[in-house]
């Protein structure tokens, strides 16, 4: 059984948090996010979703280079605020089969950096606290994510390590999963293997090709990941999960009649290397900024 902690007065990572950090790879930490905040994050998520114009997605996604413009879109929202849509959402003739609030799949990667609301949601108090706490010397919030899991449509996460996705040497990621609706095994919560991140190192590397215009999967270790040792990690509203960077993880589709809109900022250390084919580049215009830019 993975601890969960009444995290509602979080002052810092205690030992007995950081022990079940180290054992398991990830803390579930409950109460952590007030429901104003996470209703003040969705009510700000679904103004800029009305905002948004989705021309701009049909030209990129329906553009004769396809492949290399959904590439650079891609690319580009490590500085960016781009809008992804689920697979299902479109027709044969790519017209939407919902509307747009219920067609995305998620927002990303530098809203954190761009928009005052998710600038302060994400540089608070407690985030800095959970990352000092757990060892980070200069933690650089580095991606964030707005994650619908929207209902009936939309596929499962496969497994896999964010430190595939956001390599430092030494290996020192961070993931902070929020809760902004309850996530439960109904409506494709996350699941996790615990203590997975101790049997084996990182198993895929996420890189830019040299030429910067694309990304590439190189396989670093064939060790397959123990599944059937995967639990859930049910998390109601305001549930805080911190993944280390090696943790195993997961989502299945939501099939239910419920979304399941979810946060994630991923954290790096500052003090560690952090290579230049990693897929996420900030331009000299937009550096990383600490928890108290
Ligand atoms: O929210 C999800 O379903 C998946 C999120 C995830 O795996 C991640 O942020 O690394």
């Amino acid at each position: 059984m993975i601890p969960r902690f009444d995290a509602s007065n979080f002052d810092g990572i205690t030992s007995e948090m950081q022990e079940a950090f180290d054992c398991n790879g990830v803390l579930v930490l409950d109460g952590l996010v007030s429901a104003e905040m996470c209703d003040r994050l969705k009510t700000r998520m679904a103004e800029m979703v009305d905002s948004f114009d989705t021309r701009e997605h049909r030209s990129v996604f329906s553009s004769t280079s396809e492949a290399h413009a959904q590439d650079l879109y891609f690319l580009e929202s490590g500085h960016e605020i781009r809008f992804f849509m689920e697979e299902e959402a479109f027709d044969k003739a790519g017209k939407l089969t919902k509307p747009l609030p219920l067609a995305l799949n998620k927002v990303g990667h530098a809203m954190h950096d761009l928009d005052d609301t998710f600038s302060r949601f994400a540089r608070q108090k407690a985030f800095r606290l959970i990352c000092e706490g757990l060892g980070q010397k200069k933690p650089l919030p580095l991606q964030s994510m707005y994650i619908f899991k929207q209902p009936h449509i939309g596929g499962e996460v496969v497994c896999h390590q964010d430190a595939t996705y956001l390599r430092t040497e030494p290996e020192a990621c961070l993931g902070l999963w929020v809760a902004i609706e309850d996530a439960t095994t109904e409506n494709g919560c996350l699941w996790g293997i615990p203590g997975g991140h101790k049997t084996g190192g990182v198993r895929e590397a996420f890189r830019r090709t040299p030429d910067g215009d694309a990304t590439f999967t190189e396989t670093l270790e064939e060790t397959p990941f123990d599944e059937d040792n995967k639990v859930p990690l049910e998390a109601p509203m305001g549930t805080v999960l911190v993944f280390g960077g090696k943790f195993p993880h997961m989502s299945s589709a939501n099939r239910s009649d419920k979304s399941r809109h979810a946060y994630t900022l991923h954290v790096i250390d500052g003090a560690a290397h952090y290579p230049a084919d990693n897929w996420l580049r900030r331009p000299d215009h937009l550096p990383l900024k600490g928890f108290d830019a």
